[in-house]
């Protein structure tokens, strides 16, 4: 009888293992996308904006969800990730754009309609990472930040 004590111990602590297994799954479970919340505003002529939240993840998988704030300004989002944190950034001051065939891009929201929302999926691994609109002349306006992914 004098395992008895010894086993209910046991069993209990088996029992809080399982309970903690069971919290920490379904998180992992479902993938859990690190959510990303982009939000681009300006209008056409004035400054505009780009605010990531958070403006750091872990890397893995997460979606970008972009609203475009602009009460009349289209807007789209492109993510490329940089080589390096401080890798210039190839603009072309005449067409007033990124060249983004200098960049690799992980993809984009096209299109996006004043006051509408649209996503992106994408894996993300450790580096930095550009966020911009490329619509003619609003990264210049203001339309970029970077976003860190650690490992
Ligand atoms: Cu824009």
């Amino acid at each position: 009888m004098t395992n008895t004590p010894r086993l209910a111990l046991s069993a209990l602590l088996a029992g809080a293992l399982a309970a903690t297994v069971a919290l920490a799954t379904p998180a992992l479970a479902a993938g859990a996308a690190t959510a990303i919340k982009v939000v681009e505003g300006g209008e056409g002529g004035g400054p505009m904006t780009l605010t990531l939240e958070p403006a750091t993840v872990k890397a893995g998988p997460a979606v970008f969800n972009v609203h475009n704030d602009a009460v009349s300004e289209e807007h789209e989002m492109i993510v490329v990730r940089l080589k390096s944190a401080d890798q210039p950034i190839p603009l072309d001051t005449a067409k007033h754009r990124v060249n983004e065939k200098e960049l690799k891009s992980l993809g984009e929201v096209e299109d996006l309609k004043p006051g509408k929302d649209g996503t992106l999926k994408a894996n993300l691994k450790a580096g930095t990472y550009l966020v911009f609109c490329n619509i003619k002349g609003h990264y210049e306006a203001g339309m970029q930040n970077k976003l860190t992914v650690t490992k």
